[in-house]
């Protein structure tokens, strides 16, 4: 199966072909893609790499004393089981654990990216396996990205898809826009992404676009690089966390000036005057303005001052990424960012207004195809129980306790089980030795994977997982105006079986293989899935070739429609016959609904509240940890690009010149990141690019903990989840607060451990049946 033909192929950072030249992969952009991302080639070396899980195994502890909490998980050995007795013994212990507790005893949320390829995507996948033959699973809603605003925005702004994200496209501000003030920068390592596909990478030429036309960039962010070149624009330094305090201080600055836009106010939002009166102080006598945020932020008075001027009058968007609300009362920014936008009376208006998270990925800002590609569909869940995504140790942990939710009041279930496909909690998750400790309290955790991620070697059972390469699929997504066949190139490496075929068989042991499979096989589903999107597109008296025809082709351009932001346009012209889906209709600066939560930490109008994080004495430092240039989150880790980014195998930790000389710190030691939850070794890289008091160290390198059962685990490859705190990021949306956390900084002394984090367990053999196990 190593054909020399090219193959045409995506992921989740680009459309490509793959061609083996001898015994070598070469993988070669698609050639409709004006800025190719070089993730392409951490594909090349990937398919037989040593990380690779070859046949399906079984822990030991599992197999010897049966499923049960225990806390060897991440440290025992692993013995290899014929698929027959792996597909035996997940299918028993299914029907154990569903027939003792229910469904709802089964956690299968399964969070995480999976790969590109519209029916293989893992989480559909197993969605749809435990819905046909075992009734359901208790899920978990919301993601990762966008934990806080995607349960904000609807309550302020109405649907994030429809209306904050396709409010405004990038061709809009490249002819448009004036001012581009983007709260988390703008930066292109990140839009490289997208999930499903992404056929053309187009920031950087709208940004170099837009600044050649005059458009002003201001990137406001702990880190230079957050800005692309192309903007030639300026980097405001901020304290992480702090953005909030900022904003709230230029809405000072255009109050007292009398130049925020009161008639945009009155008519198109709510609530302006109550945070007016917040800004005075009325209730506490604190008064928000330039010289009470600046020491919280770091930024001049004079500077702030200065910024609202430069606003002020000109046609702006404002920008806040995810990365502001991936953290302790990360609604505010968001929140704020959007109320920034409206007292300049920009929503609505060509190149003006807010564009939430634009430029974190790589489908943001993009036209949107007239036909979605259908995904495969996941059957009816029975069990309407669901924990928001990120409190999953919170879950395990606390069985039967109460936590607060968008206005609600909820349980966590008793999970006796988690089933995990296509994603990584150890590298999304925080506090990892936590996590460990929450997984240990299952009776059984099962996972698929294409590799030894720290994942597969904390389950009981481990079945091997094909890649893309290794199989047929369809790549595409609602922005991508390419759809495209991805062949097969591979061989799948060792006994690795696609996941719809593990769970094929899986379903058929519990008697549910005709309603999971619908008597078809991999290829038919394709065929079936193009076909009903060729229907949906021909009542659109649109034609597009069959599905072999496609299939031969590789690549099909699809229609887009062009008019995303027309929902906002409408709302300007006459906001009462074309009211916002919000309570209101209008924006809401101020939210009856969120105030009549009564929560503490995020009140009915944006506020600055204090992060409990804060460096101290004990932990000088913030700590940011973001995505990562070199790869998409963990996948690929192993893969050519992705180790050319790191240094003596160690993921790169970036400080301060004025730091890193304190603490006698120069490029290329080995650094120790250290807090109350453990420790993470880095290679240390001195950069004038990051504000002083602030180290980077970005998520994904594989965790490889020096001794996986400590309490506070040394990871010596560089994972910063070690070091994140496991909270919500308040009670209205309780996401992911991973983004910054507080650490002590200091150079490694002595000779420090070798990474090992792509070896593979070592097969243990299994004893023999009645030795006492
Ligand atoms: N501290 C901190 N933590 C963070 C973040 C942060 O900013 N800071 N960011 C968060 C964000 S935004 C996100 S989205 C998450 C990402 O977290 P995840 O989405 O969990 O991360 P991935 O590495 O993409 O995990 C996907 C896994 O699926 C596997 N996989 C790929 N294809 C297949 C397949 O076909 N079948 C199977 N069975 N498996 C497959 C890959 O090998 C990989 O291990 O991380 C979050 N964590
Ligand atoms: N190459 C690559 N691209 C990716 C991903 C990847 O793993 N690799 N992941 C994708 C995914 S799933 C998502 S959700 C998006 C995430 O998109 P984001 O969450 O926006 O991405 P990050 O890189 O985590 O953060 C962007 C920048 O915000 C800055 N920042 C951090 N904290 C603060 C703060 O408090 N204030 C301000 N003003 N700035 C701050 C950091 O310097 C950081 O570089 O990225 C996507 N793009
Ligand atoms: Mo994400």
């Amino acid at each position: 199966m190593t054909s020399t033909h090219r193959k045409t192929h995506s992921s989740h950072w680009g459309a490509f072909t793959a061609r083996w030249q001898d015994d070598r992969l070469v993988i070669t952009p698609f050639s409709g893609d004006p800025d190719p991302s070089p993730l392409l080639q951490n594909m090349a070396n990937a398919l037989g790499h040593r990380a690779r899980i070859a046949g399906p195994m079984v822990r030991r502890g599992w197999l010897e004393q049966g499923p049960g909490p225990d806390n060897r998980r991440g440290a025992d050995e692993y013995v290899a089981l014929s698929w027959p007795e792996a597909y035996e013994r997940v299918a028993a212990e299914l029907q154990r654990v569903a027939g003792e507790s229910g469904p709802e005893a089964i956690f299968g949320g399964s969070y995480g990216w999976s790969s590109a390829g519209r029916f293989h995507h893992a989480q559909s996948q197993v969605h749809r396996f435990l819905n046909t033959t075992l009734g359901g699973y208790v899920r978990s809603v919301n993601s990762y990205s966008s934990g806080a605003s995607a349960v904000l925005l609807p309550h302020i702004i109405g649907d994030i898809n429809e209306i904050a994200r396709r409010g405004v496209s990038w061709q809009e501000i490249a002819q448009h826009t004036e001012v581009m003030i983007s709260f988390g920068g703008l930066a292109l390592k990140n839009s490289q992404v997208a999930s499903g596909g992404l056929s053309e990478h187009t920031e950087r030429g709208f940004i170099d676009q837009a600044a050649r036309r005059g458009a002003a960039f201001i990137s406001v962010s702990p880190l230079e690089s957050d800005l692309p070149a192309e903007a030639r624009g300026e980097w405001l330094p901020i304290r992480p966390g702090t953005d909030a305090a900022l904003i709230l201080a230029l809405l000072h600055v255009l109050v007292s000036r009398r130049w925020s836009d009161e008639a945009f106010l009155a008519r198109y939002c709510v609530g302006w005057e109550k945070l007016v009166a917040y800004l005075r102080g009325d209730a506490d006598g604190q008064v928000r303005d330039a010289a009470w945020a600046a020491p919280i932020c770091g930024i001049p008075a004079a500077r702030i001052e200065a910024l609202a001027a430069r606003l002020h009058g000109r046609r702006v968007m404002v920008t806040v990424a995810h990365s502001l609300q991936r953290a302790e009362h990360g609604e505010q920014p968001v929140w704020l960012g959007l109320v920034l936008a409206a007292a300049l009376g920009q929503p609505g208006l060509p190149g003006g207004g807010y564009a939430y998270a634009l430029g974190a990925l790589g489908h943001y800002g993009k036209h949107h195809n007239q036909v979605a590609f259908p995904a495969l569909p996941q059957g009816k869940n029975g069990i309407d129980r669901f924990i928001p995504v990120a409190r999953v140790a919170d879950m395990l942990l606390h069985p039967g306790e109460k936590f607060f939710y968008n206005g609600r009041h909820l349980t966590y279930p008793s999970i006796r089980l988690a089933y995990w496909a296509g994603g990584n909690p150890f590298h999304h998750h925080q506090d990892l030795a936590r996590l460990r400790r929450a997984f240990c309290r299952l009776d059984t955790l099962i996972v698929h994977e294409t590799a030894w991620t720290a994942t597969a070697r904390h389950a009981d059972i481990v079945l091997p997982a094909t890649m893309t390469l290794e199989r047929e699929d369809i790549g595409g997504a609602p922005t991508d105006r390419h759809l495209v066949a991805m062949q097969q190139a591979a061989a799948p490496y060792g006994e690795a079986k696609d996941d719809y075929a593990i769970f094929t068989e899986l379903a058929r042991r519990l008697g549910g293989e005709a309603a999971f499979t619908e008597g078809r096989g991999a290829r038919e589903w394709l065929a079936h899935l193009y076909q009903q999107m060729r229907e949906r597109l021909r009542e659109r008296d649109v034609s597009v070739p069959d599905f072999a025809t496609f299939w031969q082709q590789g690549i099909l351009e699809l229609p887009q429609d062009q008019d995303g932001g027309r929902l906002l346009r409408a709302f300007r012209q006459d906001p009462e016959r074309n009211p916002l889906p919000t309570p209101s209709g209008k924006l809401e600066i101020f939210s009856q609904a969120i105030a009549g939560f009564g929560y503490a930490d995020c009140p009915g109008h944006p506020v600055w509240l204090e992060p409990q994080q804060r460096p101290d004495q004990q932990h000088p430092f913030y700590l940011i940890a973001n995505q990562p240039e070199s790869r998409l989150h963990s996948q690929l880790d192993f893969g050519q690009y992705s180790v050319s980014r790191k240094r003596g195998g160690r993921e790169i930790c970036r400080l301060n010149p004025d730091d890193a000389r304190r603490l006698g710190i120069t490029t290329g030691d080995v650094v120790e990141l250290v807090n109350g939850r453990g420790t993470v070794l880095a290679s240390a890289e001195v950069s004038a690019r990051i504000m002083p008091g602030v180290v980077q160290l970005p998520t994904g390198a594989w965790y490889d903990p020096v001794d996986p059962l400590a309490e506070k685990p040394v990871c010596r490859h560089g994972n910063p989840n070690v070091l994140t705190l496991d909270i919500g990021t308040s009670s209205l949306s309780q996401g992911c607060a991973g983004q910054i956390t507080v650490v002590r900084v200091g150079r490694f002394a002595g000779e420090a451990p070798e990474v090992r984090a792509f070896e593979p367990p070592v097969a243990a053999s299994r004893r023999p049946e009645n030795s006492g196990g």
